[in-house]
């Protein structure tokens, strides 16, 4: 597959995908969305690989939409053609883990972005921002619906108001990102995280994602009733058997997938 606006390394079961437009801080134009559209599919559907990391440059993860490429769009090219929904979706979509690596700038649908990830681990020179404010328009791509949920009302609601960025450290304690690491370090350790979740049985990793999902989808006594039943369904799996035995016989588990 090959892609303009991607770079894409496989590292054992672990896909690397870099953000490649520095020209424009990683804008995210209709050819980076049609690449990561493509990429999320062909991740989902190989076999071999149980784990990716997205990450953009070390001055922007992405700074946004591309804002030349929408400044004379009008709202009919919008709701008609529901431009970006597609992209939302396949992306929101993908069933197997993976990880937004973010440096520098992570704003508008930058943020929108990572925030799709399944956890953002952060260098401590990103700023997160939703500042759609300044342009005229407001969030398009769940930043609203998905900052709020991560980091409450109250910041939010400022961030989307005021257009301020908030820092990788005050992400990291109103539980937005995952962890901060040194700037140096951030594909490094974003990659040790991700070998570390492709190591685990790949049907469980999917189980574990969708059931935490599922708690900002359904309500509590359906979503526990969801997590009972996948748990009681992963009884059945050749894994949950070797998982269990290489305990008791105190060896490594030799996964199957299965
Ligand atoms: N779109 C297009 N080009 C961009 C963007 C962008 N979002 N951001 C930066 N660039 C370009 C600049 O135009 C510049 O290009 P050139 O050299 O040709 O002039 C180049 O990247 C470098 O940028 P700057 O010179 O501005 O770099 P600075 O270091 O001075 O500033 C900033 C960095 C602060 C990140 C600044 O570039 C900036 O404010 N960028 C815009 C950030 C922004 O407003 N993002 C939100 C965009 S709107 C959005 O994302 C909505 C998504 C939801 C849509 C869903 C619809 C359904």
């Amino acid at each position: 597959m090959s892609y303009e606006t991607i770079l894409v390394e496989q590292r054992g079961a672990v896909t690397l995908v870099t953000l490649n437009r520095p020209q424009a801080l990683n804008a995210l134009n209709s050819q980076v969305l049609a690449d990561l559209i493509a990429l999320f599919a062909a991740y989902d559907a190989d076999e071999s690989q149980h784990c990716l990391v997205l990450t953009g440059s070390e001055k922007a993860f992405a700074a946004g939409a591309d804002i030349k490429e929408m400044a004379d769009k009008s709202a009919a090219d919008m709701y008609l053609r529901e431009l970006y929904s597609e992209w939302t979706t396949r992306i929101c979509a993908t069933r197997k883990p993976w990880i937004a690596a973010v440096a520098g700038f992570a704003l508008g649908g930058g943020c929108e972005l990572a925030m799709m990830a399944d956890f953002i681990i952060a260098a401590d020179t990103a700023k997160f921002g939703q500042p759609e404010i300044t342009l005229g328009v407001a969030p398009g791509m769940g930043g609203s619906q998905r900052l709020t949920r991560a980091i409450g009302k109250a910041k939010a609601m400022e961030m989307c108001l005021t257009g301020r960025m908030m820092g990788a450290q005050e992400a990291e304690q109103a539980g937005l990102v995952a962890r901060v690491v040194a700037a140096a370090d951030l594909v490094d350790e974003a990659l040790k995280t991700a070998q570390k979740i492709a190591a685990m049985p790949p049907m469980a990793a999917i189980a574990n994602k969708e059931l935490v999902n599922l708690a900002f989808e359904a309500p509590l006594s359906q979503a526990l009733v969801s997590e009972r039943r996948l748990f009681q369904i992963l009884f059945s799996s050749e894994d949950k058997a070797e998982g269990m035995a290489a305990f008791i016989e105190k060896r490594p588990a030799i996964w199957k997938g299965r």
